[in-house]
């Protein structure tokens, strides 16, 4: 939850205010209640405080004293070590391993075409929304086959999927009846308190009412 900005907290997250990749790592925080200052960010346009810190000048980045952690994997799995609970990765290393995978899977053909429909062309996004769409139905029968992302409990690899769904309206995606397993387990994410407190003004316009 980001706090007051008259409470100075230990951390500090520099993140845009509608990337879905940002909205992953406030969602770490948000599961696991933890309180933190929040630099909006204009990716565009770095901050020179953000510029100092992180050679790649990218968001979501997290600051903690003297640590600097970007990538929003290894800022989410830092989470997830520095506040144990609720754990959200299983324990076996099966099972984090599918997890990992599926998370890497997610920003390497998932997260590109969210940003290509958002930053590109015509051209552009519609091919990233048909790309996007393929991908979706591709994993149904893993929306399918449990309750949470291939886990039976909320996992880091939730806190990547969700904001994509979340923002499945606001890119133009939508997705046939036979695909109602992927709204029903948005639905599940969205009803946690911790998904209401993940969101931005921006991202929570993005489907009015619903968190
Ligand atoms: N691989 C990075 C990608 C994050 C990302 O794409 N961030 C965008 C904003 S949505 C950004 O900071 N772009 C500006 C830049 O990279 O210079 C991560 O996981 O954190």
């Amino acid at each position: 939850m980001v706090s007051s900005p008259r409470v100075r907290n230990t951390l500090t997250l520099f993140s845009s205010l509608d990337c879905v990749v940002c909205h992953r790592v406030r969602l770490v925080l948000a599961a696991k209640g933890v309180t933190y200052d929040m630099v909006a960010v204009d990716p565009a346009k770095p901050p020179d405080e953000l510029v100092e810190v992180n050679p790649y000048h990218s968001v979501p980045t997290l600051v903690e004293r003297d640590l600097v952690l970007y990538s929003a994997s290894v800022v989410s799995e830092y989470l997830d070590e520095r506040y144990p609970h609720p754990p959200l990765m299983p324990v076996d290393p099966l099972s984090r391993a599918r997890l990992r995978l599926s998370m890497l899977r997610l920003e390497h053909d998932w997260v590109p075409q969210v940003q290509a429909i958002q930053a590109g062309n015509k051209t552009q996004s519609d091919a990233a929304r048909k790309k996007l769409r393929e991908h979706l139905l591709a994993t149904l029968p893993l929306f399918k086959a449990s309750k949470f992302f291939l886990n039976t409990e909320m996992s880091l690899a939730d806190c990547a999927v969700a904001p994509i769904i979340w923002r499945l309206p606001q890119l133009g995606v939508s997705l046939p009846k036979d695909a109602k397993a992927i709204e029903d387990y948005g639905a599940r994410i969205f009803r946690s308190p911790g998904f209401a407190r993940s969101l931005t003004a921006e991202e929570r316009a993005y489907r009015d009412g619903v968190a």
